[in-house]
């Protein structure tokens, strides 16, 4: 079945929960003005569960009810994983017999982000999930510049390692920061390199749609959830497997 609604207590019921904050004191106006915009979502009758002053001047809101949308699970796009996943051996060893030199990564949270958990859950040693990150590979150079570092910088650092491949962390999204910084980037790889040279540009972070490479003009995006060997077997396939393919 294609054609879905919401679960809660009973099998297609149309239940949803959502969260957001009014800048109105809370009161029994606010919690009308609530359930007003839940309605406006489509979601009726719309409860509210949950009010809850943040200052004099805001509230936040929890409201539960029957959203009359549907989802047609045929018409969502999305982003298929197109390179295979590979054990640290496999990726040492394709790296060793393909590039018979060390693959080059540098990495940073650029602009004003400071969120440097997530880039150091990819490059450190340390990984996530139980996976170790890409300073263990032992043919992979890893250059991790930390946070707060300006294109311009990372640019220059990149031409100095002679990198293969730019990963790039943008966790705040406030005013787009992570679209626009990003998109800084890009062009200043694009507009610093011959288009032959460039290294491989990934971004990564929490919020971002993997849907948006092209806009942002990045080889990949990599979103919540990704694992250092994920980002490994990628770079592989994309710097060592596809290269001899089209060299050969
Ligand atoms: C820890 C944290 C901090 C720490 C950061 C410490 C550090 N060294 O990183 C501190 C306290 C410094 C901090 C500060 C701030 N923070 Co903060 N912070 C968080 C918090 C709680 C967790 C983030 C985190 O570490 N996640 C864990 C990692 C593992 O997950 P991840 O980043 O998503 O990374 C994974 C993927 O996204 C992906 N990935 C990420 N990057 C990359 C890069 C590449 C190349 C690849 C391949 C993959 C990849 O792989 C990772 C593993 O799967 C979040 C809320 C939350 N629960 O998410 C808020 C949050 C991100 N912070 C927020 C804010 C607002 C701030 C401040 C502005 C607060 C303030 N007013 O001062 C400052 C900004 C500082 C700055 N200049 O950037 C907001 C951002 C809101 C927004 N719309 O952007 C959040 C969402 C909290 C909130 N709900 O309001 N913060």
């Amino acid at each position: 079945m294609t054609i879905l609604r919401p679960y809660g207590d009973t099998t297609g019921d149309g239940m949803v929960q959502v969260s957001f904050t009014l800048p109105m004191a809370n009161s029994k106006v606010a919690e009308g003005a609530a359930a007003q915009l839940a309605n406006k979502m489509g979601i009726e009758p719309a409860l509210v569960v949950h009010a809850k002053a943040m200052g004099p001047d805001f509230t936040f809101f929890v409201v539960y009810g029957r959203v009359n949308h549907l989802v047609d699970t045929s018409t969502v796009e999305i982003v298929e994983r197109d390179y295979p996943l590979m054990t640290p051996k496999e990726v040492n060893a394709a790296i060793k017999s393909g590039l018979r030199r060390r693959l080059t990564v540098v990495g940073a949270c650029i602009g004003s982000d400071a969120h440097t958990v997530g880039i150091d859950a990819i490059m450190n040693i340390k990984g996530f999930a139980g996976e170790k990150g890409l300073e263990y590979y032992r043919e992979i150079k890893v250059v991790n510049l930390g946070a707060q570092v300006s294109v311009p910088q990372l640019v220059a650092r990149a031409r100095e390692e002679r990198a293969d491949a730019i990963l790039v962390s943008q966790v705040v999204t406030q005013r787009d920061a992570h679209i626009v910084n990003t998109k800084e980037m890009s062009a200043a790889f694009r507009e610093s390199y011959p288009s032959d040279r460039r290294p491989l540009l990934i971004v990564g972070g929490p919020r971002f749609d993997e849907k948006m490479a092209g806009e942002l003009g990045v080889d990949r995006v990599f979103a919540r959830g990704t694992t250092p060997g994920e980002v490994a077997s990628y770079l592989t396939h994309q710097l060592v497997s596809n290269r001899k393919k089209v060299g050969a």
